[in-house]
Formats: C-alpha cells, sequence, structure tokens
C-alpha cells in the first residue's frame, strides 16, 4: 500500500527532527549561491536552532529569480547541473530552476510515491498528456512513472483524436492530463461515439490549474474513474510537491522534502494550521537551486488531522487562488505586466484595453479587447487586419498561447472609475456542468 513506508509514516516528532536538520543543510548549500551568499554577509541568514526560528530567516520571491537570472540562485558549479527547466507560459526572462542528477532522482522518486499512493501499479498502462519540455509537467511525471515501473506513453498535449486512440487501443488505465483538457476530451470521446465503458481508464492525475470540487466529479462522472489533484512548481521541482490519496481530502504534502509555512500574505506573518493563507515553501533536499521560503503565491491551508490512509504528512487544501494577479491559461502561467508590455509596444495601439479570459469547448481563451490609436483609427481596413494580427502574432510569441484579437474605436472600452480593470475573469461563470 505504501511506496516507501518508512518515508511516509514517520512519526510527527521524527519528521520534525529531520526538517530541523534537513533545513540547516539547505541553508549552508544556498549560501553558496550569489543571491544568497549575499544575504549570509548582510546577516540575514543564519543557522537555526528550532523550527520555530524559520520565521527569521527572509522570504524568497519569483522577483529574486527573475532578478537574478540566470545563474544568480545556483548554488554549485554548472558542471553538477544536468537539467533546467522553466515556469510555464514566457519568453522573457523566465523563471529557471535547476538540477543534479541526485535532484531529478528524488523528484522522480517523489512522483513514483505520489502516483503509486493513488493506485498506479507496474502493469499499469500511462498516458502522458501533458507538454514536454521546458513545462515540468511532461518529464517529472515521465520519470517518475518509469521510475514506479508503469509502461508509459509520452503522448503530450492535444490532437484528441490521437489521444483517445491510445487510450483505447493501448488499453490506457491511468493518464496525467490537465482538468480543462479533460472536460475536452470528454466530449471528443463521445463525438467518436465511443463509452467510458470502451475504455479501460482508471484513473487521472490532473492539476497545473485550478480546478473546482465540482470540475472535478465531472471528470470522474464523465469517463468514470477516479480523478486525484496533484500540486508543484516549478521552483520547488515541479509536480510531485503534494499529491492526493485514495481519500481524496486535500493534498499530503512531502514534509521530509519540503518545510511549509502558511502566512498572511499582507503582513508575512506566519498563521496556525487550518487558517487559509499564502503557501511558502523551503526545500530540504534541492541541491542545484535550494530556495528558503519562497513565496508560491498560492492560496491554501493546512489540514493537519490525521488521515485514514496513515500517512503522517500534513495535507493542503485545494488551491483557492492566488496572492498575485498571475492568471493560468489551459496550465500556462501569465501575468497581465506581460500582455501590456507586449502590446504598448505596438504602433496603433491606443491607451485601453480588457483582458476577457472565457471558457470555450471547455478550454480558456483570452479575448483581448484593445483600443485603436485615434489617428490610426481613420485609417484602412487593411491597416486595420494588419494590426489586429500584429498584435495576435506579439501575444502568441510572448505567451505562447493565441488569443482573439478585437479591435475598438478609441473610448470603445467603458472608462472605470478610479483603477482600471485591465482583467475580467468570466470563467467560473462559463463552466459548464451538468
Ligand atoms: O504547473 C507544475 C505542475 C505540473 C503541477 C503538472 C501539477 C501537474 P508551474 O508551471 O511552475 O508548475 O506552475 C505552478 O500552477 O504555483 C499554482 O498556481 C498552479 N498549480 C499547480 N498545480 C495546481 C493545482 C506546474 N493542483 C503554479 N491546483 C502553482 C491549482 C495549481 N493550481
Amino acid at each position: 500500500m505504501f511506496w516507501d513506508r518508512k518515508a511516509e509514516t514517520m512519526s510527527r516528532e521524527e519528521l520534525s527532527k529531520l526538517q530541523l536538520a534537513l533545513i540547516n543543510k539547505t541553508i549552508s548549500k544556498a549560501v553558496k549561491s550569489p543571491f544568497y551568499g549575499e544575504l549570509k554577509k548582510q546577516g540575514k541568514i543564519k543557522k537555526i536552532k528550532s523550527l520555530d526560528e524559520v520565521k527569521n530567516l527572509p522570504f524568497t520571491e519569483k522577483s529574486d529569480l527573475r532578478n537574478n537570472f540566470p545563474y544568480g540562485l545556483l548554488a554549485l558549479s554548472l558542471d553538477k547541473a544536468v537539467r533546467m527547466h522553466s515556469s510555464s507560459g514566457t519568453t522573457g526572462n523566465p523563471t529557471v530552476v535547476f538540477h543534479t542528477k541526485k535532484d531529478l532522482e528524488d523528484w522522480a522518486e517523489l512522483l513514483a510515491r505520489s502516483m503509486h499512493m493513488a493506485g498506479l501499479r507496474p502493469g499499469h498502462v500511462f498516458q502522458n498528456m501533458m507538454g514536454y519540455g521546458l513545462f515540468t509537467g511532461g518529464l517529472g511525471f515521465h520519470y517518475g512513472a518509469e521510475r514506479l515501473g508503469a509502461m508509459t506513453i509520452p503522448s503530450g498535449t492535444g490532437n484528441s483524436k490521437r489521444q483517445i486512440w491510445f487510450l483505447k487501443t493501448m488499453r490506457t488505465t491511468a493518464v496525467h492530463i490537465l482538468p480543462s483538457y479533460a472536460l475536452k476530451l470528454a466530449t471528443v470521446l463521445e463525438e467518436e461515439n465511443l463509452k467510458p465503458e470502451d475504455l479501460n481508464l482508471k484513473m487521472a492525475f490532473i492539476g497545473a490549474e485550478p480546478h473546482t470540487e465540482a470540475m472535478r466529479q465531472q471528470i470522474e462522472k464523465q469517463f468514470k474513474i477516479k480523478a486525484f489533484n496533484s500540486y508543484g512548481l516549478s521552483e520547488l521541482c515541479g509536480p510531485g510537491v503534494a499529491f492526493e490519496c485514495p481519500y481524496q481530502t486535500g493534498m499530503h504534502l512531502w514534509e521530509d522534502h519540503f518545510y511549509p509555512e502558511i502566512i498572511n500574505p499582507e503582513t508575512g506573518e506566519v498563521l496556525p494550521d487550518g487558517e487559509e493563507g499564502e503557501l511558502v515553501m523551503t526545500t530540504l533536499r534541492r541541491n542545484a537551486m535550494p530556495l528558503l521560503r519562497y513565496r508560491t503565491r498560492d492560496l491554501t491551508k493546512i489540514i493537519n488531522e490525521p488521515c485514514p490512509c496513515g500517512r503522517t504528512h500534513r495535507r493542503i487544501a485545494r488551491i483557492k487562488g492566488r496572492s498575485d494577479d498571475m492568471l493560468i491559461i489551459n496550465g500556462v502561467n501569465i501575468f497581465p505586466m506581460q500582455i501590456e508590455k507586449t502590446i504598448m509596444g505596438i504602433p496603433g495601439v491606443g491607451s485601453n484595453y480588457l483582458i476577457e479570459i472565457h471558457k470555450e469547448d471547455y478550454m480558456d481563451r483570452i479575448h483581448m479587447k484593445i483600443e485603436v490609436d485615434p489617428e490610426f483609427f481613420s485609417g484602412t481596413l487593411e491597416g486595420m487586419e494588419k494590426l489586429q494580427k500584429d498584435i495576435s502574432d506579439a501575444l502568441k510569441t510572448e505567451l505562447l498561447v493565441t488569443p482573439r484579437v478585437y479591435l475598438l474605436e478609441p473610448g470603445g472600452i467603458p472608462a472605470a472609475e478610479g483603477k482600471a480593470k485591465r482583467v475580467a475573469d468570466m470563467r467560473s461563470s462559463e463552466q459548464k456542468l451538468s
């Protein structure tokens, strides 16, 4: 029933002792990087004597990773690093993360442990419908499933008919899939005149983007399977940070690899278990790029009641939202500022714009409403079409997703009272749930 009984059922005392030792080890490793080395020089990083003292360590922010791009947080020489990944969704200064061989082994181990917990076993056929490349969802699960011993199909994203063909002909038992794509795939299954009974599917691992309990249940109903929530972020390794067990009441956060805290995002104050706030994580075993008190910006709470599955690692609740303005569009992370920077450089673009996010056929779609410059607006139809295409191409290059672009006359977007409203997320009201 356990992949690693000792690690998964360690007593809380043992876990705390281990965490204290590993945090101090992480501090020794981290200060070898230029970024943390400087903080140590300033007296901001000191070894700790008890877990109570973790709160005295400084936070690390996504902006620290960006500002010290590319190698400022690398804590060892480049010849020890063997892989780079990056947070999804940007072609600008991305958040890059490095891994040693041991980091990759630990990561694969965490995913093997996670999927085993949900019920994946050798003999299963595992189809990984996630992006292979810089995004951690593809390679992360891939090596985890191979480590576990499941026959792995690296089918990647898209091409729904082919995905279904694999599901059917290979008798796939488990998939890794974005929740939004799972709902879309269910409609294609229907179009292909197939029923869940025609497949051999037993379970899905869903994550990388926010989704509701209702959406999970919809996926379970449409495929007649169990769907397990999976959480992680590139900065900590990728997926495999927290995962649901068969009881599906929150995700066990692997506390022998990460030290979690929940803070009030406004004040930075640490909150007790059970209170909702922002998840902050310290890596305990990472070597290439250890992180101290990394602000994930994800809002959740820690559930510390014992779980009937017998694992001692505390759970985190389904992610409720973010404490910053990051948008997740079909699993791709996008900041509204990236959009603004991209469009404002294009001649003909006026002063006001609105980013609308819709659900279309179960998938997320950005609608960009952009006011045209008054001078430009009196120009030709060809000129307008060219502008529309230029904006669309520039956004595609920057965001890696294709938005629909609507050009509006000057003043076409109603002026906001006070702060301009740049984002209108219509997804929750449009999510069809039958
Ligand atoms: O999305 C890693 C991942 C891949 C997780 C596959 C699960 C499955 P990033 O691209 O760095 O990494 O994006 C991380 O995605 O901070 C959350 O805001 C969001 N996120 C990830 N998993 C969940 C989830 C991957 N289960 C960011 N529920 C995180 C809600 C999630 N949000």
